[in-house]
């Protein structure tokens, strides 16, 4: 695994100008770590997001494939063709894999909940059995059992077919059987609101504590970490992964989001790598999907690329927390720009769109956006900025005019009308260049 993740990283970072990594994965691996994203297999046909997917993450998440409705919605019957899809294009690429997830009480066939004591014991063993031995040697970490407290101050189990037929043992149960199916795999137990110092995160430390005390299997404790303005990233939050990884057990950001934009969102997020880096049993970052068109919150915009796939502030300040640069964004230079896209007013014939552009972690002088509408769509007026057009009038290359100057993080916006002639969808956008 070790040796697949420095590949990874050598690989990603040759080919960087000046050394400095110039993605997520190249740059997390230099600090030793894995830096991944939840994939659904729906998408994995969708260019842009397999580009994106390819080129920045070296760990994957599959979102929703592996859990017990999908893999095993009849007793005994497992359906392994979407969880297999992502699973192979992940080690096609040298992406390790971490497995999502093996117990828990949501996503879980009806059948499940209907058996008696002892048949539930031998069907989540079984289930735990058959799916890691499916997966030996591809997956490098599984959430064996996943959001088992109650919200709120009890400190409590959550009820769930497990617990309440089983009791408490059933944690347990399934990290013993875990450890017989695949022994190479780290064993994870992973919850949210679980991130800072709190009555549920004490409960689980309990549990964790008590766990090594005794010799029962464990390797690593995950935490989703889904934050917004209501649950932002808490005050004692590099403190709280500190007090888990002083039992014994490496932690991992297991689900990242943070719902926002702007300068907030990417403070935010280099909180959390800054926490991350801060912990040296801190082993890797996970973020809950690659793009905010398909976020589980998308109306949040809470991950690191735009619905159109371009580099948000919240990327740039990651891949700069993790000692990483963009490079230019493409153009080769070491001064870098990052773009996003909003459309800002829409009416029958046409809409108005916004980019904004943010420098990287250098000023720069200039910056220029390729900019492409889906004909018979056609730019009828721009603002903030110096035009130029390709042969076929959809592709506009805009360039700074008077607001060519950024300080480092520092962002200006351009504008343009589109008349759709009839037909609707947003523009893309091409890689910023900076000089
Ligand atoms: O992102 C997942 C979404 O597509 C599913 O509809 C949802 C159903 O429960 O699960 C989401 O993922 C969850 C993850 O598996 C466990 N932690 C909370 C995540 C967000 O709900």
């Amino acid at each position: 695994m070790a040796a697949l993740l420095a590949g990874a990283g050598v690989t990603a970072l040759s080919g960087t100008a000046e050394g400095a990594a110039s993605t997520l994965a190249s740059a997390a691996a230099g600090k030793g770590r894995y830096f991944g994203a939840a994939v659904a297999a729906q998408h994995l046909g969708e260019a842009p997001y397999v580009a994106t997917l390819d080129t920045e993450f070296n760990s994957v998440t599959p979102e929703n494939e592996m859990k017990w409705d999908a893999l095993e919605s009849t007793r005994g019957s497992f359906t392994f063709g979407a969880a297999d899809r992502i699973v192979d294009h992940a080690r096609s690429r040298g992406m390790q894999v971490r497995g999502h997830t093996l117990v828990w009480h949501s996503q879980l066939p009806g059948w499940v909940g209907g058996l008696g004591a002892s048949d539930l014991r031998s069907a989540m063993n079984h289930h735990i059995t058959q799916v890691m031995q499916h997966y030996k040697g591809k997956a490098a970490a599984w959430d064996v059992v996943n959001e088992a407290f109650q919200d709120g101050g009890s400190g409590a189990r959550r009820s769930s077919p497990f617990q309440d037929k089983l009791g408490n043992g059933f944690i347990e149960e399934a990290f013993r059987t875990a450890r017989a199916a695949d022994p190479a795999a780290k064993l994870c137990y992973n919850d949210y609101n679980t991130d800072g110092v709190n009555a549920k995160s004490n409960a689980v430390y309990a549990m964790v504590r008590d766990f090594k005390a005794r010799g029962v299997p464990i390797d690593c404790v995950g935490f989703q970490s889904h934050f917004n303005s209501a649950s932002p990233v808490p005050a004692d939050y590099r403190a709280n992964l500190q007090r888990f990884a002083d039992l014994g057990v490496d932690v991992q950001i297991t689900e990242l989001d943070i719902e926002g934009s702007g300068s907030a969102q990417a403070t935010a997020y280099a909180t959390v790598v800054n926490a991350c880096l801060a912990v040296s049993r801190c082993t890797g970052i996970t973020v809950w999907g690659v793009t905010d068109k398909y976020s589980w919150r998308s109306s949040g915009t809470p991950l690191l690329f735009d619905a159109n796939y371009a580099k948000k502030p919240a990327y740039t300040a990651v891949l700069s927390a993790l000692g990483g640069s963009d490079g230019g964004g493409g153009g080769g230079g070491s001064a870098g720009c990052t773009v996003s896209y909003r459309t800002t007013a829409e009416w029958n014939e046409g809409y108005n769109g916004q980019v904004t552009v943010t420098a990287g972690s250098t000023a720069i002088t200039g910056w220029s956006v390729p900019v492409t509408v889906t004909p018979p769509q056609r730019v009828s007026a721009t603002w903030n900025g110096t035009p130029s057009w390709d042969t076929g009038g959809n592709v506009m290359t805009m360039r700074s005019s008077h607001n060519g100057s950024l300080p480092a993080g520092g962002s200006t916006s351009f504008g343009f009308t589109v008349m759709k002639n009839g037909t609707g969808g947003a523009p893309s956008l091409g890689a910023c260049t900076a000089s």
